[in-house]
């Protein structure tokens, strides 16, 4: 079984230039703003307030990092989780808004230790254009030692009828709800071996 057994805030950053050096795999979390990004987080690392979330969209303004500890049959794994300010978010000004996404794009096409790229969708809107242009913006950056999640969030919106719709739309399709802790653990496993593949089982 895998399970993260420790999970810290470390620092915030505005961009590249004050980030944390480069060093161990990260993990980013990146999707629309109110999608779930720092909520699964914390469900991930079942500690809650970990990452701040909340019902108002924008609610992470800033690059957070967390270091994790992963422990797969007792040998530990460390990496670190990047939560990340949402796309599209409308209501701040539009000056603040380019900055934001020109601070999030240079992150994300220049930071090396980028291992893993979890984009989350919500599951009740799967066909967002902003979320499609976000797909094809990561899948044009990947380089060949970084692979890209999907995970449909707040699952728990869903009856079995629309769940059973989305997976046969999405093969393979990863269902999470943080709030109601489904989904979490095969999630994880997913993630895991994405972000350590020697280790895979
Ligand atoms: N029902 C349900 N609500 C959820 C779930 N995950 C998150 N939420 C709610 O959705 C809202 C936004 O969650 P956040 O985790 O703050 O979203 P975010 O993507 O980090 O948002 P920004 O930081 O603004 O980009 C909060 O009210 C959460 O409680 C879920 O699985 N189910
Ligand atoms: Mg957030």
């Amino acid at each position: 079984m895998i399970q993260i057994v420790e999970a810290h805030f470390v620092t915030s950053a505005q961009g590249v230039k004050d980030s944390l050096p480069d060093g161990v795999s990260e993990v980013v979390f990146l999707g629309r703003s109110n999608v779930g990004k720092s909520s699964i987080i914390n469900a991930f690392a079942n500690k809650k307030g970990l990452a701040k979330s909340s019902a108002t969209p924008g609610k992470t303004r800033l690059i957070n990092f967390f270091d994790i500890k992963f422990m797969k049959d007792k040998e530990p794994f460390m990496c670190r989780f990047v939560d990340l300010p949402g796309f599209g978010y409308a209501k701040v000004s539009k000056t603040l808004k380019n900055e934001w996404q020109k601070h999030l794009t240079d992150f994300l096409e220049s930071r090396h230790s980028i291992r893993v790229f979890v984009q989350l969708l919500d599951s009740r809107h799967p066909h967002l254009e902003i979320d499609e242009n976000v797909n094809d913006y990561i899948q044009s950056l990947l380089k060949p030692d970084q692979k890209l999640i999907q995970i449909f969030t707040k699952a728990d919106k869903l009856n079995q009828k629309e769940k059973s719709a989305l997976k046969r739309e999405f093969p393979g399709a990863i269902l999470v709800s943080s709030s109601q802790k489904t989904g979490i653990n095969q999630a994880l496993e997913t993630l895991f071996d994405s972000i350590f593949p020697a280790r895979q089982s």
